[in-house]
């Protein structure tokens, strides 16, 4: 593997002095609203100061070194630190920093960019995916996945066809309608949401919603079923597009039974719904495969995409057009009143371009499949002996663990303990980056890791489960 490099020789990079980060923390929280976070709760506190990352390790303001095994937010796939992409950003930015593509207009990067995915997205029994939609985020490119799949319908003369079902505790993104399309009854709390005309389903959770006696294969089934069962509630004429991730991420990384995806196929055909596979954690890499609906077989629509595509240097997002509905829109449509200022942004194609170049000359996604995939399933199934795992899997390079009070008969703890961040509390001071959703805890690490680094990742995972059993012990909540 070539060894990535510095943007900047460490000398270079601005070091925040320790004193100046109480300073940041003040100005942080005097005027920067954060995602997803609870303000006041964070002014006591003080963020957490990030000043710089080289591939796998992101350093803090207090020059604590930490192994970022989230990659960032499930984004930096080709891992930290890479010249290129920044050499392919400013290369772009003094040629043509941008243009629009409205107007019967185009720029080079996007072109290239877009035949080249054109190119990697496989062919399943078929059906390629011959275009692109570009956007700057998931969130937009599952906006217009919903603009787009009731065009669709409109187009075939079935203008009724406009509900889209997705599933409970999936994730969408954060616009009215991605967080509509998500499953995050936290989110729908907040501003009347979903929209109309968007339902949801349960998800494949095994080990939440297996009966008793259920072997995983017949859950898988009959989870699946659930979709099924929802269109006919809606009336199958109604229905226009089923959505869902193909390993859920920001759910918890919840992997489905092996049986899920080849039923659900079997339910979309049947009642000729489009299948929205939303990629923008999956793809680029991250379950071994460029694309991946081709490691489980099925044959969406449309894909969504975002994240890994530019490693997360610049933003940059898309849907993937199939055959099928870029057919229609293209012979049948007319004008497709939708589009961002920001779709094909020269300088993100650019850099979309770069980092492809680096995953490819790396065999990143092939590493992941064959070797380095395998080789973490093999370290981190092994934790499922710890006497705080109930279950530990991956896919690829997610990975998720569930802690629990009794590991035999999979006991939880009560909620409100919160032994999920108490775990990750142990992450952060021990120089890991892991994610507490709930009990479970979980990682998506950059792929260009290598085995001796998945090993340093997995004894820092053991460490901090070792720290947390004690704590949990110590408080009383487990014999
Ligand atoms: N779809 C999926 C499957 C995602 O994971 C989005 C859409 C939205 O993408 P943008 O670029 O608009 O954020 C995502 C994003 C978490 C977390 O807590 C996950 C995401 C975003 C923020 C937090 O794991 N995924």
């Amino acid at each position: 593997m070539t060894a990535p490099h510095l943007i900047a020789p460490p000398a270079l990079v601005r070091r925040v002095a320790a004193q100046d980060t109480a300073q940041i923390q003040a100005l942080d929280s005097a005027h920067y609203l954060h995602p997803f976070t609870d303000h006041g709760d964070l002014a006591t506190r003080g963020a957490r100061v990030i000043t710089r990352a080289d591939n796998i390790y992101v350093w803090d303001s207090e020059g604590d070194k930490l192994l970022d095994a989230m990659s960032g937010l499930w984004c930096v796939n080709a891992g930290y630190g890479r010249k290129e992409l920044a050499d392919a950003a400013y290369q772009q930015m003094m040629t043509l920093p941008f243009y629009n593509s409205f107007f019967q207009t185009t720029n080079l990067p996007a072109v290239q960019l877009a035949t080249r995915l054109a190119a990697l997205a496989p062919v399943v029994d078929g059906r390629s995916f011959q275009h692109v939609f570009f956007s700057s985020s998931g969130s937009e490119s599952n906006d217009t996945n919903v603009r787009m799949v009731r065009r669709y319908w409109d187009l075939l003369g079935q203008p009724q066809r406009k509900v889209i079902i997705s599933r409970e505790n999936a994730y969408h993104g954060s616009t009215m309608a991605g967080a509509s399309l998500g499953g995050m009854s936290g989110m729908h709390a907040q501003g009347d949401l979903p929209i109309p005309g968007i339902t949801h389903i349960g998800q494949p959770y095994f080990l939440e919603g297996a009966r008793p006696g259920e072997t995983a294969d017949e859950f898988g089934v009959r989870a699946a079923g659930w979709l099924e069962e929802k269109i006919l509630a809606v009336g199958p004429d109604k229905v226009a597009a089923f959505i869902a991730e193909p390993v859920q991420g920001a759910g918890g990384v919840i992997i489905p039974p092996a049986t899920y995806w080849p039923e659900i196929q079997r339910i979309v055909d049947r009642y000729g719904i489009l299948l929205i596979s939303d990629e923008v954690i999956c793809a680029f890499g991250r379950l071994g495969h460029w694309f991946a609906y081709e490691k489980f077989g099925y044959r969406p629509d449309l894909v969504t995409f975002a994240k890994g595509v530019t490693s997360g240097y610049i933003p940059l997002g898309g849907v993937m057009v199939g055959d099928r509905v870029a057919k229609v829109l293209i012979e049948k449509g007319g004008e497709f009143n939708h589009g961002y200022t920001y779709s094909g942004h020269p300088v993100a194609c650019a850099v979309a371009l770069a980092n492809l170049d680096v995953m490819e000359r790396e065999q990143l996604p092939q590493r992941v499949r064959s070797d380095t995939g395998p080789y973490l399933a093999q370290r981190f199934n092994a934790l499922a002996t710890h006497p705080l795992v109930g279950s530990a899997e991956t896919c690829g390079f997610v990975a998720g663990l569930l802690l629990v009070k009794n590991p035999a008969t999979h006991e939880r703890f009560a909620p409100g303990l919160g032994v999920g961040m108490l775990c990750r509390g142990h992450c952060f001071r021990n120089g890991l980056i892991m994610r507490a959703v709930g009990d479970r805890m979980i990682i998506a690490p950059p792929l260009v890791m290598t085995r001796d680094q998945v090993d340093e990742m997995v004894d820092l995972i053991q460490r901090c489960l070792d720290l947390t059993l004690q704590d949990v012990r110590q408080n009383g909540w487990m014999a």
